[in-house]
């Protein structure tokens, strides 16, 4: 019998696969599915739309087909590596989950992320948790970030899954959705997925171990559903997110700010370094340009 269904959660040696009648079926993947994307760590990745051949006598499925990508986000496996893995696909939207402290998010992360999300034209937000914990100094900072991607075109929420607050602006966004919630290890992505769903509850890590670094709570990726409708993939933290498979062509369409200057420069194809007339690096120069986000831009393209 041929059944069709959605990749909930993948641990590699089994497959949960999510049916069209909402029950779930552990599934294993068809042999020679291993070999054929071997640069992939896993050939399987959450959000995939499969087709599995089932067998009622040991309620056994085995995945055949997977349907053809609309999107995906993807890293490098480790740092030095080739190999890559896709963390979830068929997304409708990406949210980074950002810290400003236990741990602290780096700008260099927060922006190959959005790069990865915006050259699939995936939607991709920043949230900002535990803003229960932000100092004076940390708040302006905060807000001084916000202005930065809200100006690049990239929505910024506040919120603090310990306290509630800000949760209620989150869950609209989420309806009807497949959405990512992606970050370091710490920063709260599974404390608020039970914030926003309190049906939900993914483990967290506990509070005597919020300072210590890397803790990684979460160690499988899972998507979740909804009381309100709408999925989430919550995902174990990430330390670094090693850009692959870009073209250097492709990145200056990845920072929406600098395309949109694009018209104004002199080259069609200014890749606003070197090239004279250049309405990027004349928006540095007046401050309409954040030097944070074009140190970036730099970055990336010297060395993805
Ligand atoms: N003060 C404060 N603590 C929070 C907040 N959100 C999460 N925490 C705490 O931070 C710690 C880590 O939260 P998790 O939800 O486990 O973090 P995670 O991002 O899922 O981490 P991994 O699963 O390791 O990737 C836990 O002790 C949470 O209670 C917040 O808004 N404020
Ligand atoms: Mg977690
Ligand atoms: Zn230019």
């Amino acid at each position: 019998m041929k059944l069709h269904g959605i990749v909930t959660k993948t641990t590699g040696s089994s497959t949960l696969v999510r049916l069209i009648d909402g029950t779930y079926l552990d599934c294993k993947l068809k042999g020679n599915f291993r070999i054929r994307d071997i640069r992939h760590t896993n050939p399987l990745a959450i959000g995939d739309r499969v087709e599995i051949l089932y067998n009622p006598a040991d309620r056994q499925g085995v995945i055949t087909t997977i349907s053809p990508r609309d999107n995906y986000i993807i890293r490098k496996a480790t740092k030095l590596s080739k190999a890559s893995h896709v963390i979830a696909a068929n997304l409708d939207h990406a949210f980074l989950v950002v810290t400003l402290a236990h741990p602290r998010t780096s700008n260099g992360f927060i922006d190959r992320f959005l790069v990865t999300a915006t050259g699939y034209y995936i939607p991709a937000s920043l949230i900002f948790n535990k803003c229960d914990l932000h100092t004076p100094a940390d708040k302006q900072d905060m807000e001084t970030l916000s202005a930065i991607y809200r100006a690049a075109g990239y929505p910024c929420y506040e919120v603090s899954a310990l306290t509630g607050y800000g949760i209620e602006t989150l869950q609209p966004l989420l309806s009807g959705k497949l959405s990512l919630f992606s970050g370091h290890s710490g920063a709260g992505k599974s404390a608020l997925i039970h914030a926003i769903d309190p049906a939900l509850n993914p483990r967290t890590g506990s509070i005597s171990e919020v300072h210590k670094k890397g803790m990684h709570t979460t160690t499988f990726a899972e998507m979740y559903t909804l009381t309100s409708g709408g999925y989430i993939v919550d995902t174990p933290g990430i330390k670094e997110f090693g850009l692959i498979d870009f073209d250097p062509s492709e990145i200056p369409r990845c920072f929406p700010e600098m395309e949109r200057l694009l018209p104004y420069c002199q080259y069609k194809n200014c890749s606003h370094t070197h090239e004279p007339d250049c309405a990027v690096k004349e928006g540095l120069e007046k401050g309409t340009v954040s030097r944070l986000r074009y140190n970036s831009y730099l970055s990336i393209l010297n060395d993805r």
